[in-house]
């Protein structure tokens, strides 16, 4: 099928998400057009069945904001027409969602083909942004135009409910993640540089925003550090690294603390770490806490959104109430001061990632997909 994919070319997670289903389909024979503003960060290999089309913003000085959804809608209608796509597949409703409604009614009216939109809803556009005021109409609307709706967990589809007036069924399709990447064996001689006396490493990887509350992250680190050797790597930077930085000098354990950020080679800072930390004040999945599982570090999280349904509490790691950092690091320290069982709970991680892995999950898009299927047989 030719399958065009908007998303958000950053180092969020809808991003990833959307880029590693791209990239899973093309080596499956469909031809794959991604559609966003620049080069997806995890796109970084060729393959021919894989097309990338870039969203020009022509800037003009009458424009204090560029309207970058009218520029998006115009590259979908060229890149649908030109290139017969059989479907847009759009992550993260805003504005995603509503510039394929525009498309769709352009590409209708030029052509006489309704051209099927697919809309993945993924946490923010629908747990902070999209419930605001100021989106709430629009993203109501186009997600109701979708043809089909997914989730990335049960929770975001009780919230999208709960938060919109939604008439149409939602389909839970679970974030996803390649475990032969992350199963990966721990460079020894990398572990040493960072951790050269054996302490234990505990890792965070976000984009820093305030949802993520890497402030509870430093507090946790810095009660285990009170009581054991350990080193915590930040992997990732957005708004919030300032504070975090600043409170590390406060608790006096910058020392021991590496902000490494952006890293494309996550997998490898998670070979060498024990212990994965996210006490995100909301998540809709946490697919950053199932790429630590793959990779066989155990989580300690919240309890927001749907981290309950990848944590598996006292299995693959543990949970507390936002903002119980008391707890959080109680947690941790007992589990990193007992080898046996830190040992039993990252294998029992990575076989629960497994039940994530990408193999099981892309046939779920492909059903959606075979539904609009033009040719036959459908590839
Ligand atoms: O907050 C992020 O990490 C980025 C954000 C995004 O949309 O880019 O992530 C959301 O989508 C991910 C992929 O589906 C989920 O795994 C994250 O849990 C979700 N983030 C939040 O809900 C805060």
């Amino acid at each position: 099928m030719h399958i065009g994919i908007v998303c958000y070319p950053t180092f969020g997670g809808s991003g990833v998400l959307a880029t590693e289903l791209g990239k899973a389909l093309a080596d499956k024979g469909h031809h794959v057009h991604f559609i966003t503003y620049q080069q997806p960060v995890r796109l970084n290999e060729f393959n021919t069945n894989i097309y990338y089309h870039e969203v020009r913003v022509p800037t003009y000085p009458l424009f204090d904001f560029p309207p970058y959804e009218i520029a998006l809608a115009s590259t979908m209608v060229d890149v649908i027409i030109n290139h017969d796509l059989d479907l847009l597949h759009v992550h993260y409703a805003i504005p995603h969602a509503s510039a394929a409604y525009m498309a769709k009614q352009i590409v209708k009216q030029k052509t006489g083909r309704n051209i099927p939109v697919i809309t993945t809803l993924h946490g923010t556009d629908i747990t902070l942004v999209g419930k605001d005021k100021t989106y709430e109409p629009v993203v109501t609307f186009s997600i109701n135009e979708s043809d089909t709706i997914t989730a990335v967990s049960q929770n975001l589809k009780d919230e999208t409910f709960k938060n919109f007036a939604i008439i149409k069924p939602i389909e839970v399709i679970t974030n996803f993640v390649d475990v032969s990447r992350f199963n990966k064996k721990p460079i020894d001689a990398f572990k040493k540089v960072i951790a050269p006396q054996g302490e234990k490493i505990i890792v965070h990887a976000s984009n820093f925003r305030k949802v993520k509350r890497v402030d509870d992250v430093i507090k946790i680190f810095s009660k285990i550090r009170n009581v054991m050797p350990a080193k915590l790597l930040m992997v990732g930077d957005g708004p919030e690294r300032f504070v975090a930085e600043e409170l590390a000098r406060d608790l006096g354990v910058m020392e021991d603390i590496r902000f490494v950020g952006k890293q494309e080679q996550i997998e490898e800072i998670l070979a060498v770490s024990d212990l994965f930390l996210l006490p995100s004040e909301n998540e809709s999945f946490g697919l950053a806490a199932l790429e630590a599982m793959a990779a066989k570090c155990i989580v300690i999280s919240s309890n927001a959104g749907g981290l309950p349904e990848i944590n598996i509490h006292g299995k693959t790691g543990f949970m507390a109430n936002v903002g119980d950092v008391n707890t959080m690091s109680d947690f941790a320290i007992s589990i990193l001061q007992n080898e046996e069982q830190l040992a039993k709970m990252k294998i029992d991680a990575y076989s629960h990632a497994l039940s994530f892995d990408i193999s099981n999950i892309i046939p779920l898009y492909e059903k959606i997909y075979q539904q609009y299927c033009r040719l036959d047989p459908c590839i």
